[in-house]
Order: C-alpha cells, then structure tokens, then sequence
C-alpha cells in the first residue's frame, strides 16, 4: 500500500511531528507514505493537495488540513471510494476522524489557571480560519464564562513564534495588565515567553503562561512550559492503523472515528 498525507504547513512544529508519527507507524507496517502540503487555508489549496496525492495513485488519504464542516463534506466527496482520514475537524462532522478533543484542552487551561486564583486572564488564539483554533477559544470562553470570568483581553496569532510576540506586547500593554496568558499552542507561547522577559516581567511569579501542544522542545523553553499534552505520536500511531484497518476490511466494518483525550504537563511558567 502506498498512504497519502495532505498536510498544512510543515514548518510548523505540530503538522511536522504528525508526519514524522505517521512515517514511522506507516514504515513499522512496511508501507509507503508520500506528502502534499497546502500552503494557505483554503479549500482549494486543500483541492490540489488532495488530487496530487490521487495522480499518485495512493490507497487512502490521511488529512491533516483544518476544515470546516462543509469543506470536509467537500474532500469526502471529491475522495469517492479512496478511504479519507481527517485529522483536523469538528469532533460533531460527518467524516472519519482522529482528533484530540478541543473542548478537553481549552477546559484543562483554563481550570488549571483557576486553580491557581488567577481572574485577569488573557487570550492568544491561533488563526480563526482554523476549525481548531476555533474551538479551543471557544472552549475557552465556555470554561471561563461557567466561572463568571471574562477575558481581560483577546489577540489572534497565525501560530508562529513570531506572531506570539507580538500579539503579547499588544497584550501587555492593555490597560490591565494580565496576570495570565492562555496560548493557543506552544510556537505562539515560546514568542510570548520572549515579549514577557523583554517587557521586564518574572515568569511564573508576575505572569503566568500556558501553551497547547507539548511538542518536542517545550520543555526545553526558559522557563519550561505549562502545556496541554496532544500525543502526536498516538496519532500517527492509531491514525495509520485505523486507515490501514479500513483499507483491509474493504471499508466493510463501519469506520470508527476516534477522539483522543488532551492532558495537562505542568512545568514551570505557572503559578
Ligand atoms: C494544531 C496545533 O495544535 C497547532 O499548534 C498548529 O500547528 C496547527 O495544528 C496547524 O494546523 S494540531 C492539529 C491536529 C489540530
């Protein structure tokens, strides 16, 4: 068999670690695995990625690509009778899937703030044309709201480091100065890290900061980051053994989605 991969930028650290996770699993199996990446949200980027990977005659699609609902009904369709994974959509659309919960994480953020009897808290989003950054924020305002707790601030990142720090020199010069930043994911909170230390600020003890992801360096950030755990390598793991399961079967044993539950690693940016 030879596996698809139709991947957003794999310059950034998440999708690149989701790669790697799947070539493994898909060599240990003795499968090829070829790779095609949109370099913008949309879904004709997203199109083209899809059809490269048909040219090529693969027997299954993994898709790494956030999609609305309506754009993952879209790359289903186009898939016909080639099996289709998606691994970045609503846990409620009507594809097969993989996903991390997002309510979970966005959940586990913000309670561990709480916890700490933080209330000035801080909002860094990813890009809102992504289906997850949207729903981690939105997980977000839930929590807080059945808390009775209103951001003191919001910004929107792309997620790179780069638009991590600027977005928290905006944030720091709010009115209010936070007393935390929850961070859609940890590219965005390594550049927060960088404006907080910059502004003069301690970290954890005059802020606190939190990232999403946990990927491989962010225990290695000054100070190590607080972080919500996605398994990258589970994924890679149950996403090519669910394909290749559906691949063997003919597609004849239903296609069970899958949600994978987030955790939180408390390092040292929180207190
Ligand atoms: C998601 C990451 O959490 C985020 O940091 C960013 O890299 C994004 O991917 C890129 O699309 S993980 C995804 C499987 C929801």
């Amino acid at each position: 068999y030879t596996l698809g991969l139709a991947t957003t930028e794999l310059a950034l650290h998440a999708p690149s670690q989701i790669a790697s996770a799947v070539k493994t699993r898909a060599n240990q199996l003795g499968f090829n695995v070829v790779i095609s990446m949109t370099d913008n949200l949309s879904l004709s980027a997203c199109r083209a990625a899809v059809s490269e990977l048909m040219s090529q005659r693969v027997d299954g699609v993994l898709i790494n690509v956030p999609l609305s609902n309506d754009s993952a009904d879209a790359i289903a369709q186009m898939c016909g009778n080639l099996p289709a994974l998606f691994l970045d959509v609503d846990p409620q659309a009507d594809v097969f899937k993989i996903l991390f919960d997002p309510h979970c994480g966005a959940e586990q953020g913000v309670e561990h703030l709480l916890a700490l009897g933080h209330q000035q808290i801080a909002l860094l989003t990813g890009p809102l044309e992504s289906i997850s950054a949207r729903l981690r924020y939105e997980g977000w305002l839930e929590t807080l709201a059945k808390h009775a707790v209103t951001p003191c601030a919001v910004q929107h990142g792309d997620w790179s480091a780069a638009s991590g720090y600027q977005q928290a020199l905006l944030l720091l010069n709010q009115p209010v100065r936070p007393g935390a930043i929850l961070v859609a994911n940890d590219q965005m909170a390594l550049g927060v890290l960088r404006a907080v230390h910059e502004y003069g600020l301690r970290v954890p003890e005059q802020i606190s900061v939190i990232g999403y992801d946990d990927t491989e360096d962010s225990a290695f950030f000054f100070p190590p980051l607080t972080t919500i755990k996605q398994d990258f390598r589970l994924l890679g793991h149950e996403s090519v053994n669910r394909l290749v399961d559906h691949l063997h079967t003919h597609g004849d044993r239903r296609r069970s989605s899958l949600l994978l539950p987030t955790s939180l690693v408390e390092r040292h940016t929180t207190a």
